[in-house]
């Protein structure tokens, strides 16, 4: 049963969803706002890295399956992957793109088609905001067409292998729509395939990552207790974790990426009173302002310090850096320290999107090290050569990635969050 399909919005997720498709047969059109994505698909490169994408998008397009398109036009089945910002100061959804899709769709639509919204988006979206907006072109939403909401849950870095891999949770306004939409994932899902209504699909997928935040909330506020009582926080999470019931998670700079420190907002605007949620997200939140402290403190003496900071992206091995921890560590940093010289270090961040340089350039001179994100790059730190180029010797692990003998023997003064 292969089909004709549109994805709407050629990011981390519609980019990858494209090209598996048209592995499995489908005759897809990629459609993006930005035209630049679209022009540089069209010469055979993509805009973002993630593992295998770049030659798996190469062989789609090659295979003559995978069209980049810069208008929409009528096929089987629509795919929304836009992203669902939030305000950060109200904390709640921006649906703006959102709503974007649906009115760009609403003119191609026809009767039996198959309209999917993959973007993360608070409980009601696609039955309240979305399918009432397909309605402006005079088609009924549970009667003329098949709406479903079916949620991507892959995790960035590992994305073409889980976006096959995992299960998958199809919600559909009606029970054909649902059956409808399993069908089409079928065609590239290994995993299996959970049928649900799209209100609970929705509710599904916030309840994964707010699950997430709060188990690193819980990490995180761990380790600030241990500190407090003079316990290495490393040690006695690995101990606690031998317990065959207790899994404590990774304390580290704080949540980064544009799902976890996002979607448990969309549970709160919902519900006001949930407390769990919203203290998780606040601990998390907390955490860049504990780390500039750490540093603040590793510097206090020294004049107009340098710190060479380790990773900008939001975690290992990824370009993202969408609401990472590291930025606004930087940030704290600058306001807080006279004079500070801050020069960031990122081999998978390219340069145009945030400002860097060289590990070895940044290590010339300087007088603390930010080990923000654990990439596998960084594992050739060696603290004999950093010790020989810098000023001052003291580094601040935000992730326990460092070998605490190895650089304490070279004279750093480190401390670990
Ligand atoms: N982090 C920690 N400690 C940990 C684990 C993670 O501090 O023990 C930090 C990371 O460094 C990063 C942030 O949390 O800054 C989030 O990273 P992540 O790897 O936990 O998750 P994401 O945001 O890359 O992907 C998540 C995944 N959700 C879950 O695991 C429940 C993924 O499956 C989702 O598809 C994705 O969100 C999404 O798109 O919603």
């Amino acid at each position: 049963m292969t089909k004709t399909i549109s994805v709407l919005g050629l990011g981390y997720i519609g980019l990858p969803t494209a090209t598996i498709l048209a592995a499995a047969g489908h005759t897809v059109r990629g459609y993006d706002v930005n035209r630049k994505i679209i022009d540089r698909l069209r010469a055979g490169e993509i805009h973002i890295e993630e593992p295998g994408l770049l030659a798996a998008t190469r062989q789609a397009l090659a295979s003559g399956r995978l069209e980049p398109v810069d208008t929409l036009g009528p096929a089987d089945a629509h795919i929304v992957c836009v992203p669902t910002p939030f305000s950060e100061h109200t904390k709640t959804a921006d649906l703006s793109y959102v709503e974007a899709a649906a009115k760009a769709l609403a003119p191609v639509v026809r009767r039996g088609d198959l309209v999917i919204l993959e973007s993360t988006v608070p409980a009601g979206t696609t039955a309240n905001v979305f399918a009432p907006i397909l309605e402006t072109s005079g088609l009924d939403a549970k009667r003329d067409l098949h709406v479903v909401h079916c949620p991507e849950t892959v995790l960035p870095g590992n994305t073409l292998h889980e976006m096959a891999s995992n299960h998958r949770v199809v919600g559909g306004l009606t029970p054909q729509a649902t059956a409808y939409a399993s069908a089409l994932y079928a065609t590239f899902v290994k995993g299996h395939i959970i049928e649900t209504d799209a209100t609970t699909a929705e509710f599904v997928k916030l309840a994964e990552n707010a699950f997430r935040d709060v188990n690193i909330a819980f990490a995180n506020e761990i380790a600030l207790v241990a500190r407090s009582l003079g316990i290495d926080a490393r040690e006695a999470i690995a101990i606690a974790n031998l317990h065959p019931r207790v899994r404590i998670h990774a304390p580290g700079p704080g949540v980064g990426g544009h799902c976890i420190p996002v979607d448990p907002w969309f549970l709160v605007e919902a519900a006001p009173w949930a407390r769990v949620l919203r203290a998780a997200r606040e601990v998390n939140d907390a955490m860049p302002s504990h780390v500039a402290n750490l540093v603040a403190a590793a510097v206090r003496d020294v004049d107009r310090p340098v710190v060479a900071l380790l990773g900008v992206a939001y975690k290992a091995n990824v370009d993202d850096i969408r609401e990472s921890p590291s930025l606004a560590i930087a940030r704290l940093l600058g306001e807080r320290i006279a004079g500070i010289e801050i020069r960031a270090v990122d081999p998978h961040v390219p340069v145009e999107r945030w400002p860097t340089m060289p590990l070895e350039a940044a290590l010339e001179g300087a007088d603390c090290i930010v080990l923000a994100t654990d990439h596998d790059a960084f594992r050739r730190l060696d603290p004999r050569r950093a010790a020989a180029s810098m000023r001052t010797r003291r580094a601040v692990d935000t992730r326990g990635f460092l070998d605490r003998p190895a650089w304490t023997a070279e004279g750093f003064g480190l401390d670990v969050v």
